[in-house]
């Protein structure tokens, strides 16, 4: 048993007792007023100060959080180093940055398509936030539903922000990626017919979310990784991209390189780039702790930037509703949305349910900071407070064994800490998940650089402001794929031209010239967790 505190423990009896009179009495779903409202007076995004705005590069003008604007304008790390461009230690056809799914899923299409892929990443193939990703992926592909009806539940889940282009492809090019994933070898949940098992989401309203138990991005991530391997791409790792080469025709044609053990610079040339850099959770915006992996620091969105190329939304951020709050250790770890949509329900300090479960996640983070914050009905934990995840309801309503069965992850991340989540509540509170905005593309993935692709979460517009889960373990294959494809496309026309950084020094100079004289070094690649006494 878990040492919760006396408060804590009062707190859960209260939670017991109001367990079999809220099993059949969801909470209403919120009016378009009311989401409108709770959003605006408790959600992250809304707190101005925590925003600056921008004096230099294309997104001169708009606001960033300061985290992101000291990296967007910080120090290059290749100023006052003798860079040599002439003789690169690598010449490929398309140069993938990034190990993740939408890196990974790139690399086999480039490579399926002829070319001659490298992938570079600051860890290992498979440190990214694909592998965090837990409750499912979405695609419409059951008879009650269609890429038209996912399209309109993203748009309005993404307050009708999102590039209508991009979110038709993801919408309509899901059901392919799945099919995809399946041949690859994806162990998918599945009845006994064969037939895929899927439940709802935040937002969506059909039962779309394919899933492989709660390791749904671990089991795609594994999959792709052994077909990279399989394939004999080569994976140059623990070596991190520290700035974008251009040719003098202005079109990106590689990247310098620096290798994370022996800090060795090293060139790559390519007739493409792929960035797939992933998110910013290790950022910790505004002090929220985060269910992403270690490396997710933004890079790529400073390597685009500083290249000239621009961002879209950079400013909206996604803190997932249930982050654990207790124990410390796991302060922030994801609690996947999969425990709500099997039916697990919110509860206050009183044992009374506050928001339907299945908002849309800006909506339903924000009803749990009112609570904790507004309304002073959140429980004390120790790294602040947090509200109850009342999980036991899983098994009133689905059936003994379904925990162990649908979300064996959740179980065992709490069990190690003696938290049994299926005769006990869990405690909860936003945490930073998703970066909803990042760099600007084109239908064929490419920013506004020339011959610079993204794919993943890098990309900004495809999800609008807010995303819905599962569509993001799918963004990073559609998206992974279709970059693949067009970079190794154009790359068979592409002739290098004389490679130089003069953007970098522009780009310095620019700083200058605003007044900025930057200390922070940038891309930050790794996140500082020093301990502040020492
Ligand atoms: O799409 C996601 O972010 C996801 C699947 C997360 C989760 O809650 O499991």
């Amino acid at each position: 048993m878990y040492n919760y505190t006396d408060e804590q423990l009062q707190s859960m009896k209260k939670v017991e007792a109001t367990r079999a009179e809220r099993v059949n009495n969801l909470f209403p779903r919120m009016s378009a007023e009311e989401k409108s409202q709770v959003l605006k007076e408790n959600h992250p995004d809304y707190i101005d100060n925590a925003y600056e705005t921008l004096k230099v590069g294309p997104n001169k003008g708009d606001k960033v959080l300061h985290e992101l604007a000291d990296l967007l304008q910080g120090k290059s790390r290749v100023l006052g180093k003798d860079i040599d461009l002439s003789n690169p230690d690598y010449d490929v056809d398309v140069l993938v940055i990034g190990g993740g799914g939408a890196g990974s899923s790139a690399a086999i299409t480039a490579h399926a398509n002829g070319a001659n892929v490298m992938m570079v990443t600051k860890l290992r193939i498979g440190d990214a936030n694909t592998m965090m990703a837990e409750g499912g992926i979405q695609a419409a592909d059951k008879p009650n539903d269609s890429p038209a009806i996912h399209y309109l539940d993203a748009y309005g889940g993404g307050h009708f922000a999102a590039k209508p282009e991009l979110l038709k492809m993801l919408v309509s090019e899901a059901p392919d990626a799945i099919k995809w994933l399946n041949e690859l070898g994806v162990m998918f949940d599945k009845a006994p017919d064969g037939t895929m098992i899927t439940t709802h989401g935040g937002g969506t309203s059909r039962k779309r979310m394919h899933a492989c138990k709660d390791y749904s991005g671990a089991e795609i991530m594994r999959t792709l990784r052994d077909e990279v391997l399989n394939r004999q791409i080569p994976v140059v790792d623990f070596t991190s991209a520290i700035e974008i080469i251009k040719d003098e025709n202005g079109r990106a044609c590689g990247a310098v390189l620096l290798n994370m053990e022996t800090n060795e610079i090293l060139i790559a040339k390519a007739k493409t780039v792929i960035l797939a850099t992933g998110g910013a959770g290790r950022l910790h915006y505004q002090g929220f702790p985060t269910s992403n992996h270690y490396g997710a620091t933004a890079d790529g969105l400073v390597l685009a930037y500083r290249a000239g190329a621009k961002l879209l939304y950079a400013d909206t951020l996604q803190y997932h509703p249930t982050g654990a709050a207790e124990p410390t250790q796991i302060f922030g770890a994801l609690v996947t949305e999969k425990v709500r949509s099997l039916g697990a329900q919110l509860v206050n300090k009183d044992g009374n349910a506050f928001v339907y479960s299945l908002e849309t996640r800006d909506v339903t983070a924000s009803t749990i900071i009112r609570e904790c914050k507004q309304r002073n009905n959140g429980v004390k934990t120790t790294d602040g407070e947090g509200v109850w995840l009342d999980t036991p309801i899983i098994e009133i309503l689905n059936g003994e064994g379904t925990i162990e069965k649908r979300i064996p992850a959740m179980l065992r991340m709490f069990g190690k800490y003696g938290i049994d989540i299926r005769k006990e509540p869990i405690l909860v509170y936003p945490t930073l998940h998703y970066q909803n905005g990042g760099i600007e593309i084109n239908s064929d993935c490419q920013s506004t650089v020339e011959n610079l692709f993204v794919a993943g979460e890098a990309v900004g517009g495809i999800h609008g402001r807010n995303r819905l889960m599962g569509n993001s373990l799918l963004d990073i294959i559609v998206f992974g794929r279709d970059a693949g494809r067009s970079a190794s496309e154009k790359a068979k026309s592409v002739t290098v031209g004389e490679m130089n950084l003069n953007h970098v020094n522009s780009f310095a100079n620019e700083l200058k010239n605003a007044g900025i004289n930057p200390t922070t070094l940038s891309p930050k690649l790794l996140p500082n967790y020093k301990r502040k006494d020492m």
